[in-house]
């Protein structure tokens, strides 16, 4: 699996079409791992994850909205409209909708890695996959830290 690293700069790092281990490290960095079950690291700095609703799973590890980390979500609709507002805590099971009402995204609390900590799980009702963010529950997240659409 290759690894694609960051400098302490903030930059856009993009994967490939494969699973990818991405780590942005120090810097304002975009994170993109395209097609396969990519791993993203933001590290320092305020990171942008951009996750495409394509049948993958992509594992974000060390999400932040202290460090004003954000999730930007694909769904297809090619129009990015600040999807979700009014949220002042997800929780598991809520649901909400692109500007287009063509995508319904799902939240989950979850513990993926087993670790024995809630993690959250995003799902979009017409794919399989989804975005997992690791040691975050769903009540640690507002609305206000997802875009897309
Ligand atoms: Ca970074
Ligand atoms: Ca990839």
């Amino acid at each position: 699996m290759p690894t694609i690293n960051g400098t302490n700069k903030g930059e856009s790092l993009n994967g490939t079409a494969s699973a990818d281990v991405i780590d942005a490290r120090r810097g304002n960095d975009m994170l993109d791992g395209h097609g396969g079950d990519d791993v993203l690291t933001g590290g320092g700095g305020a990171d942008k994850f951009i996750f495409h609703f394509d049948g993958s799973t992509d594992v974000i590890t060390d999400f932040s909205r202290a460090a004003g980390d954000t999730v930007i979500l694909d769904s297809g609709a090619g129009v990015y409209d600040g999807i979700i507002g009014g949220f002042s805590y997800l929780y598991d099971g809520a649901q909400f909708s692109n500007h287009l009402g063509t995508a319904t995204f799902t939240v989950h609390a979850t513990d993926y890695d087993g670790d024995g900590v809630t993690d959250t799980l995003i799902t979009e009702g017409g794919h399989e996959g989804g975005l997992v963010l690791l040691g975050i529950a769903p009540s640690s997240l507002t609305g206000d830290v997802i875009y897309g659409g």
